[in-house]
C-alpha cells in the first residue's frame, strides 16, 4: 500500500550507477540497476545492494556518542544530545585555537567526503574558521600525482583527461584494475562490457601490472612490470616516439610548447635501459609506442599502481605528455575533458604546490593540504604548531595511511579529537566525540565530483528515500551547526547557510548547459538522469593555464629524472616488493560490516608466486609473517601464478581486531592491515604522496 519506486545514483564508488529501489514503508524490498540511466545503462555491482545493509546496520550510530572512562578504568561510549555534542566540540576546538594557535587543530577528510555532496558544499562553513596548515586528506594516499600533472600541464588540479573508451582503438593501461574498482578518476560504469566492445571492434587493450588482474585477463596483452619502475617504461615509450619521429601533437600544436626540451632531457632513457629494471622487453616497449602512435585514436591511462608509488608524479606527468605527443589529448577516442552540468572547475581554486611545508619533515603542501604520511609526527613532535586537537570526517586513516599503527598510537596523545562518522572504528575509537550523520538514503544526492571524470556528460539528482529521523543531522548540517558555534565563540559573524540542493540548482542554472534550461526542477522531473552527450574536443578554451598554452617542459618532473637515474644505477636487493589489490565486494576499510559483502572465501590473504614460496619453504595456505621497516603482520598465503615473481600482494582496509571497535561483522573477518607494513618514510619524494606500492618486505612462515 505504501510501496514506492525510487530512483537514485549509487554514491559508493566513482561509477555512480543509476539504481531503482523499491520500498514498502520503511522497508527496502529491492535494489536494481536503472536501465534508463544514460551513463550506467542498468549496470550495478554487488555493493549497490549493501546500501540497504548500511541503512539498517545496527552498528551504525544514530546519535552522538562521547567517550568516558568507567569505574573499571575502561573506555565506554555514552549517547549524548546533539546540543551537548556540538557545543562541546566547538568549545574544545576554539580553546585549542586560542591556547595553541590555529595550526594546533588538525583536519583529516577521507574518501566518502567526495561522494557526499553536502560534505563538499558545507565543510567550508566550519573550516573557514580553522585555516590551519595541518590539513590532510586521503588525496596523499591516492591521486595527488594526478592533481599535480593536471595543474602543471592544464592549469587546474582537477582538469583530468578522461579515457574515451567507447570510441578508442588502442588503450594502454598501467596500474589500474577497473574490473574490481569500477574505474577511478574515470567514471565508467560497466567497464567490462566497454572493454569487450573495444576488442570486438578490433581495438586493443594493453595492461601493465605486476599482477595478472581480472582486467589483465580480459586484455589483448598483459605485461608484468616490477613495482615502482613504470616511469622507466613510460620514458622508454616516449624515447621511442621521439627517436622514430612519431611525435605529432596534431591539433594541439598551436598551443603546445616544450616537447623539444623534453626530448633532450630524456635522451638517456632508452627502452633498453628501462628493460633491465621493468622486466618489459625493449622490443615490446618500442612496438607499443609504435602501435599507440599509429592508432587512429589511442589512450594512455594510469591509476593507483602508478600514482601511489615512488615516482607517482613523474609517471602521471609522463602519461599526459605521451597523450599530448601522440595527439591523443582532446581527440575523440583519446582522452578528453568532461563538461559537467555543475562545473566545479569554475568555482574551485586551481590549486598550488609547495606554498608552505610541514613543520617536522619539511614536506610540500598541495592545495593547502600536507601529505598524510606526516600526520603522526605532527601530533607527537612537541613545539609550536604541534597538533593538539583533530577533526576527522569520513576517514579511517589508522587503516588507510602508511604506518597506520604509528598513527593509531599517536591519536592517543591528542587533547581532543572529534569524528564525523557513522561508525566506531579503528580511527574514531580514539575520538572524544563522534558525530554520526544521517544514513545515505535519508538525504538527497547530487554528484558534484564524478561527472567531471565521466566518459559521457550526464546529470542526475536523487531525492532522499526516507525522511530523516527527528533529532538527526545530515553531514552538511553538522558542518553548518559547528561553524555557527565556532564563529560565535570567536566573536565572528556566522555564515549564512544555503542548503546544498540550492547550491546545485544555482550551479545548474549558471553552468555550461544553462541555455538548455537545466535546473533542479528539470532533474526532479527526470529522475533517471539526463544525457548531455559524448565528451567533445574543447581546447584550448578549456585550459586553465593563464596563456591558454600547454607547456610540456615542466621543471619539477624534469628535475625528478635525476632521482630516478640515481636509484636505478644502484644494484638490486633480495627483498620482495609488496603491492595492494582491490575486490569488487569491498571498499577501502569501511564496507566489511555487511554479511552480504564479506561472505565467501577469506579475502585478506597474501598472494605470492609459487617459485618465491618454494625458495622460502612456504606451503600454500599456511600463515606467513610479512615484515617491513614499519612493522609485521601475519596472514594466510595463497600461491598464485598471477603474481610476478618477486612481488607479493595484500589488500588494504583490514585489521578490525583492535580493541573497542563496534563493528560486529567486520570483527568476525578482521584480517590484518596492509598499512601496518607500508612506511610513512617511503614517499614519492616529488609530490609527498605515499608510496603504498613497491614496499620492500620479507616473508617467512609464521
Ligand atoms: N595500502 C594501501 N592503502 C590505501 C590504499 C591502497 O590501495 N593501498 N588506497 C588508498 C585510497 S585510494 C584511499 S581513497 C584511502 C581511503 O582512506 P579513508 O578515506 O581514510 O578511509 P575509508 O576506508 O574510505 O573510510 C571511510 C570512513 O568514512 C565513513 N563514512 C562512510 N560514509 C560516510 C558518510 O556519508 N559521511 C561520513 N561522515 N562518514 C562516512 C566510514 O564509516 C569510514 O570511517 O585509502 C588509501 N589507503
Ligand atoms: N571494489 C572496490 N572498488 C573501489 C575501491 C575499493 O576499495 N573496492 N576503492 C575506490 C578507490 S578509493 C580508488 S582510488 C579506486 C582505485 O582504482 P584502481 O586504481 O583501478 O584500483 P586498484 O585495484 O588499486 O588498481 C591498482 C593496480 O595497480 C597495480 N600495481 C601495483 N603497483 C604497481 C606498479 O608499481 N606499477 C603498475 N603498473 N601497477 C601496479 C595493482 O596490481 C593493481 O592491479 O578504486 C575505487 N573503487
Ligand atoms: S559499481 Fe560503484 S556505483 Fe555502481 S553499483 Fe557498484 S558501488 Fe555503486
Ligand atoms: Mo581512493
Amino acid at each position: 500500500m505504501t510501496r514506492q519506486t525510487h530512483y537514485r545514483a549509487c554514491h559508493l564508488c566513482e561509477a555512480i550507477c543509476g539504481l531503482v529501489i523499491e520500498t514498502d514503508g520503511k522497508e527496502i524490498l529491492s535494489i536494481k540497476g536503472d536501465r534508463d540511466d544514460p551513463l550506467s545503462r542498468g549496470h550495478i555491482c554487488p555493493k549497490a545492494v549493501a546500501l540497504r545493509d548500511i541503512h539498517e546496520d545496527p552498528d551504525r550510530l544514530r546519535r552522538p556518542v562521547k567517550r568516558v572512562v568507567g569505574e573499571d578504568g575502561e573506555h565506554h561510549w555514552q549517547e549524548i544530545e546533539w546540543e551537548e555534542a556540538l557545543d562541546t566540540t566547538a568549545r574544545r576546538l576554539v580553546e585549542t585555537i586560542e591556547r595553541d594557535g590555529v595550526h594546533a587543530v588538525g583536519i583529516y577528510l577521507g574518501n566518502p567526503s567526495v561522494h557526499n555532496y553536502g560534505m563538499m558544499t558545507h565543510q567550508g562553513n566550519l573550516f573557514r574558521y580553522i585555516r590551519t596548515n595541518n590539513r590532510f586528506s586521503a588525496t596523499s594516499v591516492d591521486q595527488l600525482p594526478h592533481h599535480l600533472a593536471a595543474l602543471w600541464l592544464f592549469g587546474h588540479k582537477s582538469l583530468f583527461p578522461i579515457p574515451d573508451i567507447d570510441h578508442t582503438d588502442y588503450f594502454l593501461m598501467l596500474g589500474a584494475n577497473p574490473l574490481a574498482s569500477n574505474g577511478s578518476l574515470w567514471t565508467v560504469p560497466d567497464v567490462k562490457k566497454r572493454i569487450k566492445a573495444l576488442k570486438a571492434r578490433g581495438g586493443r587493450l594493453v595492461v601493465i601490472d605486476p599482477r595478472r588482474t581480472e582486467t589483465a585477463r580480459l586484455a589483448s596483452e598483459h605485461h608484468f612490470v616490477t613495482p615502482g619502475t613504470d616511469a622507466l617504461f613510460l620514458l622508454g615509450l616516449l624515447h621511442t616516439l621521439f627517436e622514430e619521429k612519431l611525435v605529432d601533437p596534431a591539433h594541439l600544436a598551436d598551443f603546445t610548447t616544450g616537447l623539444a626540451e623534453v626530448e633532450q632531457a630524456i635522451a638517456g632513457f632508452t627502452p633498453e635501459f628501462s628493460a633491465d629494471h621493468t622486466g618489459i622487453d625493449a622490443a615490446d616497449t618500442r612496438r607499443i609506442a609504435r602501435e599507440l602512435a599509429a592508432a587512429g585514436a589511442g589512450i594512455c591511462y594510469g591509476r593507483m599502481g602508478v600514482s601511489t608509488q615512488a615516482y607517482g608524479a613523474l609517471c602521471q606527468w609522463l602519461i599526459q605528455v605521451i597523450n599530448i605527443a601522440t595527439g591523443n589529448l582532446d581527440r575523440p577516442g583519446g582522452v578528453l575533458f568532461a563538461t559537467p552540468a555543475v562545473d566545479m572547475l569554475a568555482t574551485t581554486s586551481p590549486g598550488g604546490f609547495g606554498r608552505h611545508r610541514s613543520r617536522v619533515r619539511d614536506l610540500p603542501e598541495f592545495d593547502r593540504e600536507l601529505p598524510v604520511a606526516a600526520l603522526a609526527e605532527e601530533i607527537t613532535t612537541p613545539g609550536e604548531g604541534q597538533i593538539r586537537a583533530l577533526f576527522t570526517g569520513a576517514g579511517n586513516p589508522v587503516l588507510s595511511t602508511p604506518n597506520g599503527r604509528q598513527l593509531d598510537d599517536a591519536l592517543k596523545q591528542l587533547d581532543f579529537m572529534v569524528s564525523l562518522d557513522p561508525y566506531i572504528n579503528e580511527t574514531t575509537r580514539h575520538a572524544d566525540i563522534i558525530l554520526p550523520p544521517t544514513s545515505p538514503l535519508e538525504h538527497d544526492h547530487y554528484d558534484i565530483s564524478f561527472h567531471l571524470l565521466a566518459i559521457r556528460n550526464t546529470t542526475r539528482y536523487s531525492e532522499p528515500l526516507f525522511d530523516k529521523p527527528g533529532d538527526s543531522l545530515h553531514d552538511w548540517e553538522i558542518f553548518a551547526e559547528l561553524g555557527n558555534r565556532v564563529a560565535a565563540l570567536l566573536g565572528q559573524e556566522p555564515q549564512p547557510v544555503v542548503p546544498p540542493e540550492q547550491i546545485v540548482d544555482l550551479g545548474l542554472q549558471s553552468g555550461p548547459y544553462r541555455d538548455q534550461g537545466l535546473s533542479l526542477q528539470t532533474l526532479r522531473d527526470n529522475p533517471s538522469g539526463i544525457d548531455l552527450g559524448p565528451l567533445r574536443a574543447q581546447l584550448p578554451g578549456r585550459l586553465c593555464t593563464r596563456d591558454k598554452q600547454i607547456r610540456c617542459d615542466t621543471p619539477e618532473p624534469l628535475a625528478d629524472l635525476d632521482r630516478l637515474k640515481a636509484e636505478f644505477e644502484q644494484p638490486h636487493h633480495g627483498l620482495l616488493k609488496l603491492i595492494g589489490r582491490r575486490h569488487v565486494r569491498s571498499n577501502n576499510s569501511w564496507m566489511h560490516n555487511y554479511r552480504r559483502l564479506v561472505k565467501g572465501k577469506e579475502r585478506c590473504t597474501l598472494l605470492m608466486h609459487p617459485g618465491d614460496m618454494a625458495r622460502r619453504e612456504i606451503d600454500d595456505g599456511v600463515t606467513v609473517t610479512i615484515s617491513s621497516r614499519a612493522g609485521s603482520v601475519s596472514v594466510p598465503v595463497e600461491a598464485s601464478e598471477d603474481m610476478m615473481p618477486g612481488v607479493v600482494s595484500l589488500p588494504h582496509g583490514y585489521g578490525h581486531n583492535r580493541k573497542g571497535i563496534r563493528m560486529a561483522v567486520a570483527r568476525e573477518h578482521p584480517g590484518a592491515s596492509c598499512n601496518d607494513l607500508t612506511d610513512d618514510r617511503y614517499l614519492d619524494a616529488l609530490s609527498g604522496n605515499a608510496a603504498l606500492n613497491g614496499v620492500l618486505v620479507s616473508v617467512v612462515p609464521s
